[in-house]
């Protein structure tokens, strides 16, 4: 006799049918208000692991977000070796990284909103009532709706980057798109390529090819021989001479850029050669002589609007405590196709 099926009554059945009915309607209700399922992409590219592994460097996916009419551009970067680090941050090493797609330029404040309507999700600095301007903090009110405080608004910064994220909003919105940040040797890769760029563009520094402290920039180091035209920052790929060799643009300065790695300057000389994916552990960066005042904070990277030519480098390393957004921060996301994420070749 099996008791187990004399217990199993038509009661259980009942509860069975309701938990199976609430699974089909919570996925069905997570995908539409969330956009938890796989980014639906648009008439330009098919998308399926065949197609992945056909691609090739620089090429262009175009996501559609859920109903925004918001799309995104991504470029893919190539599986392989490239050299992460400089003589400056060292030591130089070779890094292997695997196929992945980034977004051709920062997450803007459309996009960003698109996410904030379909989810109401309330960011860091909206909780706290106040954020970081030209580095001053405690601005009241400042949020990525009210970019320089209570009075400022997003009137004609649609395309602008989205500013005042923390690390935990920036790598949300990326969840919400079946993505993620981007980690720190990825970044370095997809901004220098695979000659070891200084700058995405190339080696010298070039101030018309990027949006740095320039002469309209208000900070007492501005550089007057160079007019980019912004103040502060300005809407994403407005400098395509400046690109990558994979296409990503604005890798040096406008917003900087938040990823998945904690900071630790000694991580280069340890840190695994094949997809690094940051110091890990208790993850607090071990301290050391240089990385003591900034122990427990993510890397930015690319330098922002605010900074010269020596913080916009492909390999220049800062970090920022993950829940200490500025209207300097903002952020780019990263996307592994899914069979390299199942662990197929
Ligand atoms: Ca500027
Ligand atoms: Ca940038």
């Amino acid at each position: 006799m099996n008791i187990n099926r004399k217990k199993f009554n038509s009661k259980h059945m009942t509860i069975l049918v309701i938990v199976f009915l609430f699974f089909i309607g919570g996925t069905f209700l997570g995908n539409q208000l969330f956009g938890l399922s796989l980014p639906s992409f648009g008439s330009t590219q098919s998308f399926s692991p065949a197609r992945v592994t056909k691609q090739q460097a620089g090429d262009q996916l175009i996501v559609s977000l859920l109903d925004s009419g918001i799309t995104i551009e991504m470029v893919f970067v190539p599986a392989g070796k490239f050299a992460m680090g400089s003589e400056n941050e060292g030591p130089i090493h070779k890094v292997y990284l695997d196929d992945f797609w980034i977004d051709r330029t920062e997450v803007t404040n459309a996009q960003f909103a698109a996410f904030v309507e379909a989810t109401g999700y309330t960011t860091t600095a909206e909780k706290r009532g106040e954020s970081r301007v030209d580095d001053v903090s405690g601005i009241n009110n400042a949020d990525w709706k009210h970019p320089q405080g209570a009075d400022s608004n997003l009137n004609g910064l649609d395309e602008h980057p989205v500013v005042h994220v923390s690390w935990y909003d920036a790598a949300a919105y990326c969840q919400w798109r079946d993505a993620r940040l981007p980690t720190e040797a990825e970044w370095e890769k997809a901004a220098r390529g695979v000659d070891g760029y200084f700058f995405p563009w190339g080696d010298l520094f070039d101030g018309g090819l990027l949006n740095s402290c320039d002469k309209n920039c208000l900070a007492l180091w501005r550089e007057f021989a160079i007019n980019d035209k912004y103040a502060r920052t300005a809407p994403v790929g407005s400098y395509p001479g400046g690109a990558s060799p994979y296409g990503a643009l604005d890798m040096a300065g406008n917003a900087d850029e938040w990823v998945t790695d904690w900071l630790d300057y000694d991580y280069y000389s340890v840190s695994p050669l094949t997809n690094p994916q940051g110091p890990t552990g208790d993850e607090m960066p071990r301290p050391s002589l240089f990385n003591h005042r900034l122990r427990g904070s993510k890397v930015v990277r690319g330098g922002s609007w605010r900074v010269g030519e020596l913080g916009v480098s492909t390999t220049y390393r800062n970090g920022s405590y993950p829940d200490d957004p500025s209207n300097e921060l903002g952020f780019r996301c990263a996307y592994t196709p899914e069979h390299i994420r199942n662990g197929s070749p």
